[in-house]
């Protein structure tokens, strides 16, 4: 392929990208990444937590070539999932809880694949006899590292993509291909010295620019952590429930951020400050018909009432004390000692009200 014809075949990717929702695509050259040597010392300071699939994706994030043989260039584009509603750190009523902003609608996983995949299928009509895998965050690709080289935003201080015009409120998605494009430059840092994010992140798990220690991440602990969240960080969860998005709402690049008319990311009723007393009153069932097809179904109903629980408890509500009962008495041990947790949490700031 002559680079002209490259570059043709780039410029109709790209405005495929766009009129399939993608507010912007990026092409990175496969090379070796820079990156990877923080990928890895991350590793090795076991700030991955329990995610032991990042360890074992190690190899293929190294080297793309092992997932498309002979891959050339890696297509990255970004989907914004903002929308008109609060932020986490606007004030809201003591009784309601905070479920992330990337969760208020339909699973992206679902609706930005089949996005990326209709890009695919274009690019197979266009360069015929090429091949290529694509991902939305589930592949052992390094995805921030591979946008930033396609052009599309750099790797902010609070690790997230950002990019000067849609903020980072934005899903990526990519294609590894072996075909030949037309390469981007990447996206210099643009933070300079602010510091808001690491300043906000109230578990501190922001330990250094560009450093998350998942461990202490409230959205790790609130979606990925299974068991029993260490009782030093609780207090700190405040009462977010799914996730949790003060590192971006603070990020002086998301004051001007575009809102998508997408209908899949648009709230669903009762998903913003969703009101803890009635999520309390939920059993499995109406769990799962809530949460049918959205990201948190993620965590089960156990994940999902542990921090329905804490949230309870940093509510600092006391009559949010008789939703609780109930799981004082719980089967499961998890729920049983969260909510003995949560219960006496606000037992003891009663206690220290009533002495003021
Ligand atoms: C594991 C994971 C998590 C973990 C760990 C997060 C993390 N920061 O690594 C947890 C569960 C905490 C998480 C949380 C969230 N996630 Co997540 N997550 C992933 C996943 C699957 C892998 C990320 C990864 O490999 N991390 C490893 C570390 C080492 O990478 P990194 O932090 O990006 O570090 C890079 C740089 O910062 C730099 N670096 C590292 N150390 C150093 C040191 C120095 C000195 C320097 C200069 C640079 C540097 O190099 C590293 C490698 O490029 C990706 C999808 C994918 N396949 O890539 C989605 C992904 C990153 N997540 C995403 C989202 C939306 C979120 C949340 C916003 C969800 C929420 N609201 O709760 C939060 C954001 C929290 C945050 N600040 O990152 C999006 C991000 C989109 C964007 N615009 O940035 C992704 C890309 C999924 C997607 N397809 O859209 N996530």
């Amino acid at each position: 392929m002559t680079e002209m014809e490259a570059s043709t075949l780039t410029k109709k990717l790209r405005l495929r990208a766009l009129e399939l929702g993608f507010a912007e695509c990026g092409v990175a050259p496969v090379e070796q990444l820079e990156d990877m040597q923080h990928y890895d010392a991350w590793l090795e300071h076991g700030f991955h937590a329990d995610m032991d699939y990042l360890r074992r994706h190690r190899e293929k994030k190294h080297d793309p070539g092992l997932i498309v043989p002979q891959a050339r260039s890696i297509i990255v584009c970004s989907f914004v999932y903002n929308t008109r509603a609060p932020r986490s750190t606007d004030a809201h009523a003591e009784g309601d809880g905070w479920i992330s902003r990337y969760a208020w609608g339909d699973d992206y996983h679902d609706f930005v694949l089949k996005k990326i995949r209709a890009l695919y299928a274009y690019l197979t009509e266009l360069a015929p006899g090429c091949s290529g895998r694509y991902y939305v965050d589930t592949g052992p690709v390094l995805e921030r590292a591979w946008a930033q080289h396609a052009g599309i935003g750099w790797l902010g201080k609070n690790t997230c993509l950002i990019n000067p015009v849609l903020g980072s409120y934005t899903f990526l998605a990519l294609i590894i291909t072996d075909a030949e494009l037309h390469p981007d430059q990447p996206m210099p840092d643009r933070c300079g010295t602010c510091t808001r994010c690491l300043d906000a992140c109230p578990t501190g798990a922001l330990i250094e620019a560009n450093v998350l220690d998942a461990n202490r991440c409230i959205s790790y602990l609130a979606i990925e952590k299974k068991d029993e969240i260490p009782e030093a960080l609780r207090e700190e969860m405040g009462r977010h429930i799914f996730g949790c998005d003060i590192c971006q709402d603070v990020c002086p690049w998301n004051r001007r951020a575009p809102v998508s008319l997408e209908p899949g990311v648009q709230p669903r009723e009762g998903a913003v400050n969703p009101a803890i007393k009635e999520l309390l009153q939920l059993d499995e069932e109406a769990f799962r018909r809530r949460f049918r097809k959205s990201p948190v179904k993620r965590t089960k109903f156990r994940g999902f009432m542990r921090n329905v629980l804490i949230a309870a408890g940093n509510s600092r509500q006391p009559e949010m004390r008789a939703y609780i009962a109930p799981f004082l008495e719980h089967e499961d041990e998890l729920l049983r000692t969260t909510a003995r947790w949560a219960y006496d949490r606000i037992g003891s700031t009663q206690k220290q009200e009533d002495a003021a």
